[in-house]
């Protein structure tokens, strides 16, 4: 019997082909869909983070962890009023110019928007023009930069100057991927650095709070 636990799980597994059929189950049994989504699905995210964190879990299970949590999702998403979405905050996401790596964005927005943060995707190879133009058009109180070439990580730079230049000091700007730490973050007057996808959560929350 589909129950919110077993949604979970299927998170957790990344089972995709049974998440489907558990979650319309229970919306077929009238459980609330906000409820579907915070103590089914987001519950099982909340496993997979530590997991991925603590290296009981690797990148191809946190994909299909992802995946399985994105199938549930649209399903419970039209039964949701936009308001009922959770939304801790808006973050514009996106790996820096000259950066064509997105395995570990990707993660990190996936992770995000599982953790109830409205994610605003940029892509790869993003211009510090492009994170400007993203951050006012779309009123994000985060913008988080991915670099995995220590050639590229002179662009997140570039990127914090441009926002300094142009005011938007009430912006957070964070930095992460392989090469980054969290001197090189303090180095070019960045807001935060994270080195994986679960503590990136944790430090929107923080920075946000
Ligand atoms: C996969 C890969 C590729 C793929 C990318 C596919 C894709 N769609 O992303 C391909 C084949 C395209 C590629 C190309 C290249 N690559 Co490459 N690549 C890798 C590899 C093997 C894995 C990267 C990865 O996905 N890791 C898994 C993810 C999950 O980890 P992650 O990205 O670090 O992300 C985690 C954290 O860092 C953090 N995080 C990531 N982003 C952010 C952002 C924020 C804000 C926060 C808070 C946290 C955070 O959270 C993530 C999840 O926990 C690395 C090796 C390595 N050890 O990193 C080399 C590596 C990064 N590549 C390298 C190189 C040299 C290249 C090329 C130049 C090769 C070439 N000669 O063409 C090109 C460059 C292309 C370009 N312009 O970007 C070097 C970089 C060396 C350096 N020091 O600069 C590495 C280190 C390999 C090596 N040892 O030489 N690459």
């Amino acid at each position: 019997m589909a129950t919110l636990e077993s949604v979970s799980n299927c998170v957790v597994t990344g089972n995709i082909g049974a998440i489907a059929g558990e979650v319309q189950a229970l919306i077929d049994g009238g459980v609330e869909p906000t409820s579907i989504i915070n103590d089914g699905l987001i519950a099982g995210m909340n496993i997979v983070g530590p997991k991925f964190k603590a290296g009981e879990m690797f990148v191809p299970e946190v994909l299909m962890a992802a995946k399985a949590m994105g199938a549930g999702v649209e399903l419970v998403k039209p039964l949701l009023g936009a308001d009922d979405m959770p939304s801790l905050g808006k973050v514009v996401l996106g790996t820096v110019k000259g950066d064509l790596h997105d395995i570990g964005k990707n993660l990190v927005g996936m992770m995000l928007e599982s953790t109830g943060f409205e994610v605003v995707n940029v892509g790869i190879d993003v211009a510090p023009e492009k994170f400007l133009e993203a951050a006012k058009e779309s009123g994000a109180t985060i913008v988080a930069m991915s670099a995995l070439l220590t050639t590229t990580m002179l662009a997140m730079k570039e990127t914090v100057d441009l926002f300094k230049e142009n005011g938007l000091n009430d912006v957070k700007l964070i930095v992460g991927g392989a090469p980054v730490s969290k001197e090189f973050a303090d180095e070019i007057g960045a807001d935060g650095f994270a080195p994986d996808a679960a503590t990136a959560c944790d430090l929107c929350k923080e920075l946000l709070a």
